[in-house]
């Protein structure tokens, strides 16, 4: 099946007059009366392929292929400085492999009507770049693990209780008894780090999120990592590590992606170049206090209040120190002010707002059942997390990365929906 074929991309990088084979769907077409020009794209972008008129049957091959025909071409490549890429392919062969019919999506169709045909809606080149940005994102990811000694582990997906808290809790029936999807993998990393020390996981987290936003989905990919021996500032060393990470990866591997999406760079290089910033939650109250926002010590930092704090920001940078209150209750309790929590979020800049939220644990037996009791939480359901308390427990830290909110800022796309390939939406879950 692959023999003698090549890419678009290393067609249009060969010289005049090189033979080439190449294949892939019509993305457009016109019937001239000298020339069928048909463009063709595969997974690496487009090239146009000319027919002249006088190899009639070429051209009536050409002229019958609709719009998503996949096809093979045969010909010579040419320089010519208006097609796409400055080359095309003077077509000598060309065959239909399967005849499309009437393609639904002609350009103009309202959001709700591409949502019905997504499964269709993937192959158009604004999604093909950005799930090309995606999978970019996930190599660096992981091998900025791996290169660092992390051990990728795999937690389940069907748990017994809440990490974040009930009311986002999607339930499923296991032979009649109650169990949930997931929220974090978070308690199982703790686990396994007592024997790895340091431990990641990738896997579908789920949230059955009351509000509807752009930043919000129902199952989304999260990275999730745990180490013994961290505090809070070692993880947030690391963690803007990682963060880095991806973004040199897309700078350096998916510039073409990036310019076609109309991505400003800028804000992506001073990243590499800058060290992240610690805001705490005082200051942040202060700052949005300044800014005229109606809020006081104690009030949750919600979707509106980042994007106030990270619209004029071109740095990713780390929100600190919550009061206790509002955090989760396996953050460890600061010694000095036991009112505020060992916690930080990732905000990523230019209003897009927490990208990362982690902490250091509570390592402490005695505080943490008390914080389990404080947030009415059955102590029976956390029994085997509060074990690891027991027995030889150990400072540590951790976080979890929304995968599809840091491909959202690195692409600069404005809704969630756009960076995963199926996002399951409440109207519809599909495909
Ligand atoms: O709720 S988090 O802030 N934190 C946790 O789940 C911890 N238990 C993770 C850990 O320490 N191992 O979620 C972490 C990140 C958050 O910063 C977002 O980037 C992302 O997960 N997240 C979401 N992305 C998309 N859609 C939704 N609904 C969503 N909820 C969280």
């Amino acid at each position: 099946m692959q023999e003698g074929f090549i890419s678009t991309r290393e067609a249009l990088a060969r010289g005049d007059g090189e033979r080439v084979k190449l294949r892939g769907w019509v993305y457009r077409k016109r019937d001239l009366a000298s020339k069928v020009f048909v463009v063709m794209r595969d997974a690496d972008g487009v090239i146009q392929c000319v027919v002249d008129r006088s190899k009639a049957d070429v051209a009536a091959q050409a002229s019958s292929a609709t719009i998503e025909s996949s096809i093979e071409v045969e010909g010579v490549i040419r320089s010519d400085p208006r097609a796409p890429g400055g080359k095309e392919v003077e077509v000598e062969k060309f065959n239909i492999i399967g005849l499309a019919d009437d393609f639904p999506i002609k350009g103009g169709e309202s959001i709700d009507y591409l949502l019905d045909v997504r499964h269709l809606w993937l192959r158009s080149r604004k999604l093909t770049q950005i799930m090309r940005i995606r999978a970019t994102v996930l190599k660096a990811l992981r091998d900025h693990f791996t290169s660092n000694g992390w051990w990728e582990v795999s937690p389940p997906i069907l748990t017994q209780s809440a990490v974040e808290g009930g009311a986002t809790l999607f339930s499923v029936d296991f032979f009649g008894r109650k169990a949930y999807l997931s929220q974090s993998a978070q308690f199982y990393l703790e686990v396994m780090i007592f024997s790895l020390e340091r431990v990641w996981s990738l896997t579908p987290s789920f949230r059955a999120e009351r509000s509807r936003t752009r930043r919000h989905l129902y199952e989304y990919w999260h990275l999730e990592g745990e180490a013994a021996w961290m505090d809070m500032h070692d993880m947030m060393k690391f963690v803007e590590g990682l963060v880095k990470s991806a973004v040199k990866a897309v700078l350096d591997e998916r510039q073409e992606e990036l310019q076609f999406l109309g991505r400003n760079q800028e804000p992506l290089e001073e990243t590499l170049k800058s060290s992240f910033a610690e805001v705490t939650y005082d200051e942040a109250i202060e700052r949005l206090q300044r800014k005229g926002v109606n809020i006081k010590w104690g009030d949750d930092i919600g979707a509106d209040e980042e994007r106030v704090l990270t619209q004029d920001e071109r740095v990713p940078f780390f929100l600190t120190m919550f009061p206790k209150h509002l955090k989760s209750f396996y953050m460890k309790v600061c010694d000095r002010r036991p009112e505020v929590a060992l916690g930080f979020d990732l905000e990523a800049p230019e209003g897009y707002g927490e990208v990362v939220g982690g902490s250091q644990r509570e390592d402490r037996y005695d505080v943490l059942l008390q914080r389990i009791k404080e947030n009415n939480l059955n102590p029976d359901d956390y029994q085997w997390y509060l074990d690891l308390r027991r027995f030889g427990s150990v400072p540590h830290s951790g976080f979890g990365l929304g995968v599809d909110r840091l491909v959202m800022w690195i692409t600069g796309i404005d809704h969630i929906r756009d960076v995963i390939p199926f996002p399951r939406l409440r109207e519809r879950i599909y495909p």
